[in-house]
């Protein structure tokens, strides 16, 4: 492995951390080989129109369109691997009391690769409820309509995700606000922060006094409130970070 010189000082911070969070986004698991949404060229966002696909209007407007979007990211996502950006949060769990993640990501990926406290802000793609009746759909007992029809009521079954202009999952938006009171060490990894209320979290965790971490290859706006910048893809900074501070284990 390249070697990696990290601030000695941040090195201490994290061995001697109670809790860390890990606030993530597309960018963890874009080594993973599933598109971000904002990078100009790859990301989802430059190929298709996000008022058309992720918000409750379009499946209103057009259920197939947004279902079959949901399918073909489903079949991408069920053929990818944990990263190692997402195998060195999960290893931090070994290293500090406690660990908790906090994803904007609806893959799953931090779960596989086996972090055991996950908060998902945006739900998750998996997941699937009636739009009518809210009743989740399990994978497995789907039809096969685009859109599938409930069971229950005949109503369109749509992922469990959160679109453009709903609201997050009260009880995942209380966890995450809870972390911030007891985290000593905040990363913000593979985020461009520009979706809220998400983005507002790192403000909040250096508000609070945390030590606030960015780990990304581009400059975002959240650099300025980071006491430090790791530049670089989380697959490569994070496994070289833990090796730098903790050089004998594993
Ligand atoms: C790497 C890397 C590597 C690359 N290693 N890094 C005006 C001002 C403020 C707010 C608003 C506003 N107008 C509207 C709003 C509200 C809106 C919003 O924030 N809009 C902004 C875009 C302007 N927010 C909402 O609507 C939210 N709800 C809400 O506000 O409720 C209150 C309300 C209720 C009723 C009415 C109005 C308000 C909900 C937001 C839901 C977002 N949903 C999505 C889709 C999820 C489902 C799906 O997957 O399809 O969530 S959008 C998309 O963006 C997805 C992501 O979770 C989210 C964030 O993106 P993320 O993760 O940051 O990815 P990218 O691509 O942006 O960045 C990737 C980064 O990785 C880059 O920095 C790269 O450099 C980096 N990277 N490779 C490390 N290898
Ligand atoms: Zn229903």
């Amino acid at each position: 492995m390249q070697s990696v010189h990290f601030d000695p000082e941040l090195l201490d911070i994290l061995r001697s951390a109670r809790h860390v969070a890990a606030f993530t986004g597309a960018g963890v698991s874009a080594e993973s080989g599933i598109p971000t949404f904002r990078d100009a060229q790859t990301g989802l966002w430059a190929k298709y129109r996000a008022e058309d696909l992720a918000t409750p209007e379009a499946f209103r407007r057009d259920p197939a369109t947004v279902w079959n979007w949901y399918a073909w990211r489903r079949e991408l996502m069920r053929e990818v691997k944990p990263n190692p950006g997402h195998l060195a949060i999960a290893a931090l769990e070994r290293l500090v009391p406690r660990v908790t993640v906090i994803t904007q990501n609806v893959d799953g990926l931090h779960a596989r690769a086996g972090s055991t406290e996950v908060i998902e802000l945006h739900g998750n793609i998996w997941h699937n409820l009636c739009v009518d009746c809210r009743t989740p759909a399990p994978e497995e007992a789907l039809g096969d309509g685009a859109p599938p029809a409930c069971p229950h009521c005949g109503g369109h079954i749509r992922p469990g995700v959160v679109w453009f202009g709903e609201s997050l999952p009260a009880a995942a938006w209380t966890r995450a606000a809870e972390v911030l009171e007891t985290a000593d060490v905040f990363f913000c990894i593979g985020t461009s922060s520009l979706v809220e209320p998400a983005a507002s979290l790192p403000r909040h965790a250096r508000s609070c006094g945390r030590t606030v971490i960015q780990v990304n290859p581009e400059a975002t706006g959240h650099d300025e409130i980071a006491q430090y910048i790791l530049r670089g893809k989380s697959g490569e900074v994070l496994p070289a970070l833990l090796k730098a501070a903790w050089p004998h284990v594993g």
